[in-house]
């Protein structure tokens, strides 16, 4: 098939799944071609079977707001030309499903048909489409899709109940390649890596975000600091955003500056997730928790909140623990709880590489991505 992905191409899931997902079917004999503003920041630009499409926006004095999403539907309708384009597979509703609904009509008066799908990630959903502003346009984008999938069941059933939206939307949970995100099995290799961030006595806690409100990236720090009261530990914040300086304002306030390192963000976090002994997400909301599935696949059990889908991903109590929003103590009595008790924390370790291998490979997901592509084409 020859598919055609939009996507953010910044930091944040919806991003990276869409990234991964082309990179996974393009390794699978498909043609991919992105089409964006900048290329998926995941990309190498030099993989086999991938091409990148950039969206010129030109601006003109009289657009205060340049149409990012007509310059868009313009290009997507052009690439479903040129590459003879199967379907475009659009990731985060806004205004993604809005730009492929017009290039789906303008190329249809050439006679082309280009379905396009729309994957639902969370915010579009959750937060910006319920805008006024944006709720109506979002609504009919959706629903007038050939195809919609929803990472969880959670932001499904919410679609389905805040949008009023009646066609069928299928769940395709997130998915991560457990062979690049995997454990680091030789001790040796893994110790020295750590060295870099901790002494061998010490435990590495580790957040992963684009450090956006909804993240409460304060509520990590929180909690890190009642942890190496207690237990000797680090802490390695990955990622950057709106509410970093807050949380390193509240590491110099606590006088723990000097254990919690800000690496800002990073592309190869595969490197990074590994050596910690613990995941914080300590969310307002997730969708899914991307960053925390990609934890478990490196053997690092997550701190999380019960909240949104991540209960669909994190079995409180195996492979991770769930706790109201906000539990600042309670999130640091269950990091302590492990921290304090190998054997516990071993095991957690074990079930959460084990349960990512067995529901969210992406060898398992793939294939479940086609099959709805081949259902949308009526092969
Ligand atoms: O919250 C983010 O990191 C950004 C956002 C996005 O769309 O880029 O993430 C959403 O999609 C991710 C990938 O599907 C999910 O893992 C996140 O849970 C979801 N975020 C929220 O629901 C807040």
């Amino acid at each position: 098939m020859r598919i055609g992905i939009t996507c953010y191409p910044t930091y944040g899931g919806s991003g990276v799944v869409a990234t991964e997902l082309g990179i996974e079917l393009a390794a699978s004999g498909h043609e991919v071609h992105f089409i964006s503003y900048s290329q998926p920041f995941r990309l190498s630009g030099r993989d086999d079977g991938i091409f990148y499409h950039e969206v010129p926006v030109s601006s003109y004095p009289l657009f205060e707001f340049p149409p990012y999403d007509l310059a868009l539907a313009s290009r997507m309708a052009e690439v479903a030309e040129f590459c003879d384009l199967d379907l475009l597979h659009v990731h985060y509703a806004i205004p993604h499903s809005v730009s492929a609904l017009l290039a789906r009509q303008m190329v249809a008066v050439k006679g082309r048909k280009l379905p396009f799908v729309t994957t639902l990630h969370g915010t579009d959903i959750t937060l910006v489409g319920l805008d006024r502003s944006y709720l109506p346009i979002t609504r009919y984008s959706i629903q007038e899709s050939d195809g919609v999938t929803s990472i969880s069941s959670y932001l499904k059933d919410k679609t389905v109940t805040d949008f009023g939206i009646s066609r069928p939307i299928e769940v395709i949970p997130n998915f991560v390649n457990c062979d690049v995100y995997t454990p680091i099995s030789d001790e040796d290799v893994r110790a020295k890596a750590r060295a870099k961030f901790a002494t061998p006595d010490e435990a590495i806690l580790i957040h992963l975000s684009n450090f956006r409100p909804v993240k409460r990236v304060v509520d990590v720090v929180k909690v890190f600091a009642q942890v190496e009261r207690e237990v000797p530990a680090q802490l390695v914040l990955v990622g950057d955003g709106p509410d970093r300086s807050a949380a390193e304002w509240l590491a110099h306030d606590l006088k723990i500056n000097d254990k919690v390192h800000f690496l800002g963000k990073q592309d190869r976090v595969n490197e990074l997730l590994p050596l910690a002994d613990l995941m914080v997400m300590p969310s307002t909301l997730e969708s899914f928790g991307l960053a925390a599935l990609e934890a478990m696949a490196c053997k690092v059990p997550t701190i999380a909140t019960r909240v949104g889908g991540v209960p669909e991903l994190i079995e409180d109590g195996v492979t991770g623990l769930l706790f109201p929003v906000g539990d600042v103590d309670g999130m640091a009595t269950g990091a302590l709880r492990l921290l304090k008790d190998r054997a516990l924390l071993d095991a957690m370790r074990d079930a959460a590489r084990r349960d990512a291998q067995k529901r969210f490979c992406a060898s398992l997901v793939l294939p479940k991505y086609v099959k709805f592509y081949e259902k949308i084409l009526g092969r």
